[in-house]
């Protein structure tokens, strides 16, 4: 009798704790429901809601719904939203070491992709830490490729088409191969090609699958020009507010979801190729030509970046080149 009391006690008491100490977040993401990032994310949140036992729910918010894109960051600096997803590259304006993963041709492959993660996670986490961000994962998208409705055989097809671009790496390579750029979140991607804001894009598979693509455009060029990523972070002052096995609960769901994502990237890949090509569209490998045009606009963009970020970007190339 007495045990069951004290059991009583204990098991009330448990309860009673765990209420008080339940966090609940909001977490603004960029990209629609559909979107395997926004998947793998839903499912993150349902990992760390397990393991917590509830401790920590984390409400996501896609496609812009809560904070648009272009103010994830600062919505998470400020402590408006706990939790966000941010293209990483998105914030190469800001400061050009975000946007190593979006310097065309320097990784374009997976096992490429995670040596330059491994050489730049450290600079990326240090530069969003003096903003109080704690930077949980990244997870990247499937190699970029070319949409066009026209042939297109060399760079010089793409003069003054009407790009969509989604950071200021693809508004620069839009200039230099002599387009126009216009920046359009993916949301927003139907609409700008079907009002002619817009005529042609690079961006992934997914993002061609999901957007329809073969509503306004014909064909996919294979570049796999970038593998970039997006990442996942957190308020510093939101995870310290969290206790202990909180903290390494979200820490443990966080590793598992960046493996979880680097598969599901791969995946993507080939699997919304197909369904491109299911609808109609033309998947096409890119001539000679026109991968030597892109690959010097490359060339021009890697100088350039390493001039805008000095020593800091050259250590990051040569830990990526070892
Ligand atoms: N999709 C996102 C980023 C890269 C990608 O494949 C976009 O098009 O904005």
């Amino acid at each position: 009798m007495k045990r069951s009391v004290i059991q009583l006690t204990g098991a009330a008491l448990a309860l009673v704790t765990g209420i008080a100490g339940a966090a609940t977040w909001n977490m603004a993401t960029p990209y629609p429901d559909a979107t395997f990032h926004t998947q793998n994310i839903q499912q993150f949140s349902e990992d760390v809601a397990e393991a917590t036992d509830g401790g920590l729910e984390i409400t996501v918010h896609p496609a812009g719904s809560l904070v648009k894109h272009p103010q994830i960051k600062r919505a998470v600096r400020t402590g408006q939203v706990q939790a966000g997803e941010v293209f990483i590259s998105l914030l190469g304006n800001e400061d050009p070491v975000f946007a190593v993963d979006s310097i065309p041709f320097l990784a374009t492959g997976y096992d490429d992709a995670r040596a330059l993660w491994q050489a730049s996670r450290e600079a990326i986490a240090s530069r969003l830490a003096e903003d109080g961000i704690k930077l949980l994962y990244a997870v990247p998208w499937p190699a970029q490729g070319l949409y066009t409705s026209e042939e297109v055989t060399d760079v010089g097809d793409l003069k003054g088409l009407k790009f969509r671009a989604y950071n200021a790496t693809t508004s620069r390579l839009a200039e230099l191969a002599g387009m126009v750029p216009t920046q359009v979140e993916v949301p927003e991607i139907p609409q700008a090609f079907s009002t002619g804001i817009v005529e042609a894009m690079i961006t992934s598979p997914s993002t061609g699958a999901n957007s329809k693509a073969w509503d306004f455009v014909d064909r996919f060029y294979d570049i796999q020009a970038w593998v970039p990523k997006n990442m996942v972070i957190v308020s510093q002052r939101a995870f310290d507010a969290l206790d202990d096995t909180t903290q390494q609960a979200l820490l443990d769901a966080a590793a598992t979801a960046e493996e979880r994502g680097w598969r599901m990237s791969r995946e993507e890949a080939e699997a919304k190729k197909a369904i491109l090509e299911e609808n109609g569209m033309q998947v096409l490998e890119p001539s000679e030509a026109l991968m030597d045009g892109l690959r010097e606009v490359g060339t021009t963009m890697t100088d350039e970046w390493l001039d805008d970020t000095g020593a800091d970007g050259e250590a990051i190339i040569e830990a990526y080149r070892q």
